[in-house]
C-alpha cells in the first residue's frame, strides 16, 4: 500500500488544491490530505473549519482522508508509512520555494517530494489571493466549491463587522 501526504495550509481549500489532490489520488493507493500550521500565513479559518471544508471537498474519492498535524511534517509521514510528499508547482516561484523543503525532508528522514504541475486553469490561484479578492467584494466562486464560498463570505463580513 502506497500512501502520500498532500500538505498544506488549506485556509481555505481552493480549486487549485483540489486538482492536485484528484490527481495525486490517481497515482497513490491511498491520500491524506493533511493540515499543517505555516508559521509564516495569518489563518482566517480554524484548522477545525478548514479540514471540516476539506472532509466535504474530498468526499468524491474513495482512498483520500483528512487529517491534521503540528510539528514536522517529516515526523508526520514516518509515524504514517506515508512515502511521499506530493506538492503543487504554480510556477517557478512555488519551485523555489519547495525545492529547499524537499531537499531538507529528504535529508531528514529520506520521504521523496513528489511535484506535480497545476493545472493552466489554476495556476493564478492561491488561498491568499482568494481571500484577498473576497475581501473587498470581488467574485471568487469559479476558484472554491459552493459551501467554501459560503463560508468565506460570512467570514469575511463578521471580520467586516
Ligand atoms: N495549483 C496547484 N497547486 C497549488 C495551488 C494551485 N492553484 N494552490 C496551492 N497549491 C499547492 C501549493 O503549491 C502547496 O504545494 C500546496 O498546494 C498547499 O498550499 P498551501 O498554500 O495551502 O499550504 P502551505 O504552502 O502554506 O503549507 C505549508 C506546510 C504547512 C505544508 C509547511 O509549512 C509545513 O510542512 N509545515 C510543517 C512544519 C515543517 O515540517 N517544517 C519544515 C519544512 S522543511
Amino acid at each position: 500500500m502506497r500512501r502520500a501526504v498532500c500538505p498544506g495550509s488549506f485556509d481555505p481549500v481552493t480549486r487549485g488544491h483540489l486538482d492536485i489532490i484528484g490527481r495525486a489520488a490517481a497515482l497513490f493507493d491511498e491520500v491524506v490530505v493533511a493540515v499543517g500550521v505555516n508559521a509564516s500565513k495569518r489563518r482566517l479559518f480554524e484548522p477545525e473549519e478548514r479540514l471540516a471544508m476539506l472532509e466535504q471537498a474530498c468526499a468524491e474519492w474513495d482512498n483520500v482522508r483528512v487529517d491534521g498535524f503540528t510539528g514536522l511534517l517529516t515526523d508526520y509521514c514516518a509515524e504514517n508509512d506515508v512515502v511521499a510528499i506530493v506538492k503543487g508547482l504554480r510556477g517557478p516561484g512555488d519551485f523555489e520555494y519547495e525545492l529547499p523543503m524537499a531537499h531538507m525532508n529528504v535529508s531528514l528522514t529520506g520521504v521523496e517530494t513528489v511535484f506535480v504541475p497545476t493545472s493552466p486553469q489554476w495556476s493564478f490561484v492561491s488561498s491568499s489571493l482568494v481571500k484577498e479578492v473576497a475581501s473587498f467584494g470581488g467574485d471568487v466562486s469559479p476558484f472554491v466549491p459552493g459551501f467554501v464560498l459560503e463560508r468565506l463570505t460570512a467570514r469575511v463580513e463578521e471580520r467586516r463587522a
